[in-house]
């Protein structure tokens, strides 16, 4: 337990893995509200986003991480450099391996990147996933990857079902530098609600389109009314990049986008606590993974997806 009379602690955290790992599962259940999107797909998070916890007298600073693979695109290396750059700047790093996959190609090669880094922030593994296997291969999934890395500490987590986050969450409390608190008490994130709300109607597309199309598609907020009767209105655009696209968005009648519209007028209700209009409108434009413009608005440097 942390001792509520200690001193202040406060400090950066950064949640980093491979893509669909469970970094944003991980962030919203030690926030205990849903501040960073989830799929079953990969590469979902695209920016960092950062999301707060208290923790007896420790204020603890999640920053979630887009996953950390071989990037081939512009999107994908700005992605990935917004990862690195959030471990970089953070007290401490808590690395996400899936306990069913074990140590892939892609856990090697962040294990690597994490032993050439310059800065040389305490780092805890956390074996996520664990409803997924039984004791014994996580005892040995363990063992093989402390062999691999100095870990501050190893954790068996199940972000999903709970099991052993509050573990993890009373340790990050008692490792954070002291300090005061860098957020007022009440904030639990630290993202525009403009980009919270077009991440949410970013979730139910990518949970309803197919293959390849999610990355290729963005979101943006481009009107925000709060009305006289206490509602909101709120307009986005979805951008996609070819004209093909903007059917399959739509869908047979518009149901596709319908059901989008309404799941997301659902959450998003629900997480400001009053009724929300919610409007959608498809456009078309090829070049938008190529613009600077959409980058800064998912919350990325365009000039990191440099080749
Ligand atoms: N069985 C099981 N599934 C989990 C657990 N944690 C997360 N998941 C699932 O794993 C998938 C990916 O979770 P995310 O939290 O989006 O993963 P992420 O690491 O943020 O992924 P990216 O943002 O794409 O890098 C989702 O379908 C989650 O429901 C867990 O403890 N157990
Ligand atoms: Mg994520």
């Amino acid at each position: 337990m942390v001792e509520e009379s200690g001193p202040t602690r406060a400090g950066f955290v950064a949640l980093i893995g491979e893509p669909n790992a469970g970094k944003s599962t991980l962030l919203n259940a030690m926030v205990g509200a849903k501040v960073s999107i989830v799929t079953h797909k990969v590469q979902t998070t695209r920016a960092r986003i950062r999301g707060i916890a208290l923790e007896g007298t420790s204020q603890i600073v999640f920053v979630d991480t887009p996953g950390l693979f071989r990037p081939r695109r512009r999107l994908d290396r700005a992605m990935v450099a917004a990862a690195w750059g959030g471990a970089a700047d953070a007290d401490l790093i808590v690395l996400l391996v899936e306990a069913h996959r074990g140590i892939t190609g892609g856990v090697e090669a962040i294990l690597d990147s994490l032993r050439d880094r310059a800065s040389g922030q305490p780092v805890a593994l956390a074996i996520n996933k664990i409803d997924r296997v039984e004791a014994p291969v996580l005892l040995g999934l363990s063992k093989d990857l402390n062999e691999r890395f100095d870990f501050a500490e190893t954790f068996m987590i199940s972000a999903e079902k709970g099991y052993g986050v509050a573990d993890l969450k009373t340790w990050i409390a008692g490792a954070l530098p002291e300090g005061p608190w860098l957020y007022p008490e009440d904030q639990i994130a630290d993202l525009p609600m403009r980009m919270i709300a077009a991440e949410i109607t970013r979730e139910k597309l990518t949970l309803r389109l197919h293959q390849e199309l999610p990355y290729q598609l963005t979101v943006e907020t481009e009107a925000w009314e709060e009305r006289k009767d206490g509602s909101a209105k709120i307009d986005q655009v979805i951008f996609v990049a070819r004209d093909g696209h903007k059917g399959i968005v739509l869908g047979k009648k518009g149901e596709t986008i319908k059901a989008v519209s309404q799941a997301a007028r659902a959450e998003l209700s629900d997480f400001l606590e009053r009724p929300v209009h919610l409007f959608l409108q498809v456009k078309v434009r090829p070049g938008w993974l190529e613009e600077s413009e959409r980058y800064s608005e998912m919350g990325l440097d365009f000039r990191d997806g440099n080749a």
